[in-house]
């Protein structure tokens, strides 16, 4: 019978399914999309599996990718496994049932193409109840104020990977204090540190477990 810390350790080591083919070591056994399938079939509380399995599994994981334990292959496999079990709860939720965490404005900014971390924390984020305005990459600042005063985000996140755009995260924030969006901007991208993101009047996450612990020291109530 299939438990919630199995469900959690799934989650962790990326098997999504019966089919998947990673972990090697797990190859034929049920995944977490099996597993929370017998346990909802068993009357299990889905809220439980969601609180109690799914998010401490991609919490786990998040904090070991902090760490330098695991590497960027291992948190794609475990955010996929971390969404088919969201998919598998999802209709078995009332309306209220989920406490989401409010809304995060995210993109990588203008002149700047690369995505790939960005994803990463859109991906980590969602998956510990965040609904992301995911406004995808080179997005003029002038965009994000938009967005902002369309969406009214409780956070902004922005990404840059190029030393010469990440001078423009500066203009960014400047843009949306003058539109007096005032929410926290967080930013993120190799070439960032905190002493950079201080100057700009932003906070510095290093990795998608940063950027889900400052929403909680900064946000304990959103949503
Ligand atoms: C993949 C890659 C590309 C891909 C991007 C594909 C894509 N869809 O993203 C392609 C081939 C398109 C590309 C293009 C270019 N690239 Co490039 N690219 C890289 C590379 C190899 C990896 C970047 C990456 O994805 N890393 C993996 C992710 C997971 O890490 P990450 O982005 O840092 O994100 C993590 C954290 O920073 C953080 N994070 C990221 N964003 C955010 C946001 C928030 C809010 C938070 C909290 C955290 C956070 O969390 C993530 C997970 O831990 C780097 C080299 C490197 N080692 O970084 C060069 C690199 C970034 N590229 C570089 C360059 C120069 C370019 C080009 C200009 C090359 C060219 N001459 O055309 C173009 C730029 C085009 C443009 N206008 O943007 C340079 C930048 C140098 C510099 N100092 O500015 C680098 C460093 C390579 C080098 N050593 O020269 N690139």
């Amino acid at each position: 019978m299939a438990t919630l810390e199995q469900i959690a350790s799934l989650v962790e080591q990326g098997k999504t399914d019966a089919a998947s083919k990673y972990p090697r070591g797990l190859i034929g056994q049920p995944g977490v999309r099996e597993c929370v399938r017998e346990l909802i079939a068993e009357g299990m509380d889905p809220l439980r599996i969601l609180n109690e399995a799914l998010t401490p599994g991609i919490r786990a994981l998040g904090k070991k990718f902090s760490e330098g334990t695991v590497f960027v292959p291992e948190l794609l496999l475990a955010a996929k496994a971390m969404k088919a079990g969201v998919e598998e709860v999802m209709p078995h939720l009332q309306a209220g049932d989920i406490k989401t965490r409010g809304t995060v404005l995210l993109g990588t900014v203008q002149g700047d193409i690369h995505d790939i971390g960005k994803n990463l924390v859109k991906m980590l984020l969602e998956g510990v109840g965040w609904k992301i305005v995911d406004l995808g990459a080179n997005v003029p600042s002038a965009n994000f104020v938009a967005s902002a005063l369309e969406h009214k985000p409780d956070a902004i996140g922005l990404s840059a990977l190029l030393t010469t755009t990440m001078e423009t995260m500066r203009d960014v924030v400047k843009q949306l204090r003058d539109a007096e969006v005032n929410v926290p901007v967080l930013v993120g991208g190799a070439p960032l540190s905190h002493a950079f993101a201080s100057e700009i009047n932003a906070h510095y996450g290093e990795d998608p477990q940063a950027a889900i612990d400052i929403l909680d020291r900064l946000l304990p109530d959103a949503g």
